[in-house]
């Protein structure tokens, strides 16, 4: 009998360590993303996928949900529900992220960054670095950088080229509430809203404008919700950011983390290059269309500049002010 026992015993530890270990495993991970494959963004997510695929040899699945679906559509809880692990990955913009980690408003800060080569300055940086430790901290491990570019600014009302004419000016702004700081600055009348309600409230003329990169605007064909208006003030630039759950890191091997991050990586590149290639042609559809855009003159640029400038003095000690300073620096040295 006690042998029976044994054998039995030592038959069940066999089958057991003829199981696949963790590291063999199939494994699928739901990634979140706000805009879907007919946004550079989505495109982002997609590519990612793709490499995972390709170099895990199909072992690692990574499943995109575009539009927040895995949050109801609420794009600011995407951060905290990646963090509970309700959501395993995402590609999400900083300021979807901004409520739960205060330091990446600093991409939010009007006007802080002027150029492509600005944006490269923080994300490839000190600063960058500082961002990534920032959301390691709060529990998610940060991966690699994407973009949704630079926004410009859109309204059915008329030209909008200082800041009297944003005044009464009623703007679909996202869920931070740095925005907020931003357009009252600005005299004109912020709404929060996701981006879910943004076209909808656009075309029954609840709000008269909206923020959004070019791509996000031509895609989404804000021309017609009444957006006839855009000016070319690339007042912000929204970085994104490929993210994992530490929930779900953890339980990955050191070689599959290497794997995701490298690809990630990889991913992230060829959708800033391709985004940036393609704004060209895309203003140039956008102005097709009969949208009248107006580009500032240093002297106008120059009036926003200064109209804004009380949000940094609010919004500095919450970023930190050696992040602001790192970044500002990165920016002059570029
Ligand atoms: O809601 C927006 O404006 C969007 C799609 O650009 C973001 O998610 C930040």
């Amino acid at each position: 009998m006690r042998i029976k026992k044994w054998l039995l015993l030592s038959a069940a530890c066999l089958a057991f360590s003829a199981t696949p270990t963790v590291a063999e495993e199939t494994r699928e991970f739901s990634v979140s993303t706000v805009l879907s494959e007919a946004f550079p963004w989505g495109q982002a997510a997609a590519k990612w996928a793709e490499l995972v695929e390709e170099r895990s040899e199909g072992r690692i699945t990574l499943k995109v949900y575009p539009n927040a679906q895995l949050v109801s559509g609420d794009q600011t809880r995407e951060f905290s529900a990646m963090r509970s692990g309700l959501i395993d990955m995402a590609v999400g913009s900083t300021i979807n992220w901004s409520t739960q980690v205060p330091e990446v408003n600093l991409f939010s800060l009007p006007f802080l960054m002027p150029d492509n080569a600005a944006v490269d300055a923080i994300t490839q940086g000190e600063a960058g670095e500082m961002v990534f430790n920032a959301i390691d901290k709060r529990g998610v491990v940060p991966l690699a950088w994407g973009e949704n570019g630079f926004r410009e600014i859109s309204n059915s009302r008329g030209v909008l080229s200082e800041p009297a004419d944003l005044k009464g000016l009623k703007v679909r702004v996202v869920g931070s509430p740095l925005f907020l700081d931003t357009f009252n600055a600005l005299g004109a009348n912020p709404t929060q809203m996701s981006w879910t309600d943004a076209l909808p409230a656009l075309t029954t003329g609840a709000v008269d404008g909206q923020e959004n990169p070019l791509a996000v605007f031509d895609v989404a064909r804000a021309d017609r919700a009444d957006q006839k208006y855009l000016t070319l003030w690339h007042y912000m630039n929204d970085p994104l950011i490929f993210g994992v759950s530490k929930r779900v890191w953890s339980t990955l091997s050191k070689d599959d983390q290497s794997l995701l991050k490298q690809a990630a990586i990889d991913a992230g590149q060829w959708e800033i290059k391709k985004s940036r290639a393609e704004l060209e042609d895309t203003l140039q559809a956008i102005r097709e269309r009969g949208v009248e855009v107006t580009e500032l003159t240093p002297e106008q640029h120059q009036a926003f500049v200064d109209a804004t400038q009380k949000v940094y003095e609010k919004w500095t000690p919450r970023i930190g002010k050696k992040l602001v300073d790192t970044a500002q620096e990165a920016i002059k040295n570029r």
